[in-house]
């Protein structure tokens, strides 16, 4: 026998035990992430530097057709006219916000979810009256559907005594603790998670299992806290429902320069939770996996992230013309307009919608932004001896108390009596 012979042996047991790792069933996971997307698009956006200049360069199939709308398997067509209200709401408001901007009667900045008003409506659509939302700056449709009216935002945004922060904030930074059950957006991308799991948690001691629904945007689900926030909800089963919009841009940074996963619902695969897909511009796709990841909340399942793909047909902001953005990109989803598409679906697809009460409800809703916004241009500035007080929690200005119901302690599960924390810890 000569030396190659156990070298040889030696390099084919390496190839077959590298064989048997690689053959499903044996040692090799697999995972699912269910797409309900009836189209996927293929687009890429590359950044390319020219003489020192940066800037993005869209490759991919732009010409290809427009998908239709999926439908709903929950909802009814009553259902789907409101949503598609709440999204004309949501859109007529914001133009309505842009004018009052350009007028010269809005403090501060505005910021648009224009391209994503079915992700924004038919996500909160699906939440219960008693259950909780935490919108972020962009979802000023959620805010709507959680029982906000246009003037609450349009005088929030002109910084106006009755606004709901009493002219404290001139942005979108309220919600409401007592009725609505909406928390405040919160600026620090990600750190709504974990204040909505500790929602989610409060309501668990309290006997109940919630849905609580949030949004990271691509951008913001980089950040570290929004591990921790929908890990510590895994763990602890907390009924989160995260929706990831993935607009395909944060702030000038491409998604492409954001993340190396295909899809960022593959995220939920680390986390141990369920991850779906979702055209973000079809409201049925949206409210159905909204739906069922509640239900999965309500059952004390745990979480689920819903990537919802859409593109942010503004910049970040009103100060920002998003130049750097393709121009093709804009009109390959402008054909793919949520708002456009749904009606198309409502009122030539299902027929549930004639062009006469398609008129009589865009005028119903044109009336009531009219009606809104002259409230809010009417009503008064805060009085300037007001500004010190209201800005911080002050002596009874609000109860904190148990929502659904006590919680029931038992004797001894706890530190007990007298014994601090800290003496817990040294034990
Ligand atoms: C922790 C943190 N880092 C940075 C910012 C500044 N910032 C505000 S919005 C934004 C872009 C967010 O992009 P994305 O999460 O994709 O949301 P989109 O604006 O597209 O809805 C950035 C970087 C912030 N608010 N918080
Ligand atoms: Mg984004």
């Amino acid at each position: 026998m000569d030396d190659a012979e156990p070298q040889m042996a030696k390099k084919q047991k390496e190839r077959l035990a590298a064989k048997s790792a690689q053959a499903p069933g044996t040692n090799q996971r697999t995972y699912t992430i269910p797409d309900h997307r009836l189209e996927k698009p293929s687009i890429t956006i590359r950044q390319v530097r020219k003489a020192g200049k940066v800037s993005y360069e869209v490759t991919g199939d732009l010409s290809a057709t427009v998908p239709p709308i999926r439908e709903s398997r929950y909802l009814s067509k009553k259902q789907c006219i409101e949503i598609y209200r709440w999204m004309l709401l949501n859109r007529k408001m914001e133009t309505a916000l842009e004018n009052l901007y350009k007028q010269g009667k809005v403090v501060g900045g505005v910021y648009f979810g224009l391209g994503q008003e079915a992700c924004s409506c038919a996500s909160a659509y699906a939440l219960h009256k008693d259950e909780w939302m935490g919108p972020l700056i962009r979802n000023q449709g959620s805010t709507l559907v959680r029982g906000f009216s246009p003037r609450d935002i349009m005088m929030q945004y002109m910084a106006k005594a009755g606004s709901p922060t009493r002219g404290r904030d001139a942005s979108s930074h309220f919600g409401d603790i007592k009725d609505r059950n909406v928390v405040a957006p919160i600026s620090t991308l990600g750190d709504l998670l974990p204040v909505l799991a500790g929602v989610a948690l409060g309501a668990r001691l309290q006997g109940r299992n919630i849905a609580v629904m949030t949004y990271i945007g691509d951008g913001g689900q980089s950040t570290g806290v929004t591990y921790e926030g929908l890990n510590f909800a895994a763990v602890q089963d907390l009924g989160l429902v995260l929706f990831v919009e993935n607009n395909l841009w944060a702030y000038s940074t491409p998604a492409d320069m954001q993340f190396r996963v295909k899809d960022l619902a593959e995220r939920a695969i680390s986390y141990g939770i369920p991850g779906v897909i979702v055209d973000g511009t079809d409201a049925c796709q949206v409210y159905d996996a909204a739906h069922e990841a509640c239900e999965r909340a309500r059952r004390g399942q745990g979480p689920t992230l819903i990537e919802a793909k859409m593109m942010r047909m503004k910049g970040h902001a009103i100060h920002d013309a998003a130049d750097y953005v393709p121009k093709p990109l804009f009109e390959y989803w402008r054909k793919r307009d949520p708002i456009a598409r749904f009606e198309n679906f409502l009122l030539n697809v299902k027929k549930w919608l004639t062009p006469t009460e398609n008129r009589e409800l865009i005028a119903g809703v044109d009336q009531q932004l009219e009606a809104d916004r002259d409230f809010a241009v009417a009503s008064p500035m805060p009085e300037p001896e007001s500004a010190a007080g209201g800005v911080y929690c002050e002596h009874g200005c609000h109860e904190i108390k148990p929502k659904y119901a006590i919680p029931k302690a038992r004797k001894g599960s706890v530190a007990s009596p007298g014994g601090t924390e800290a003496a817990v810890h040294l034990k």
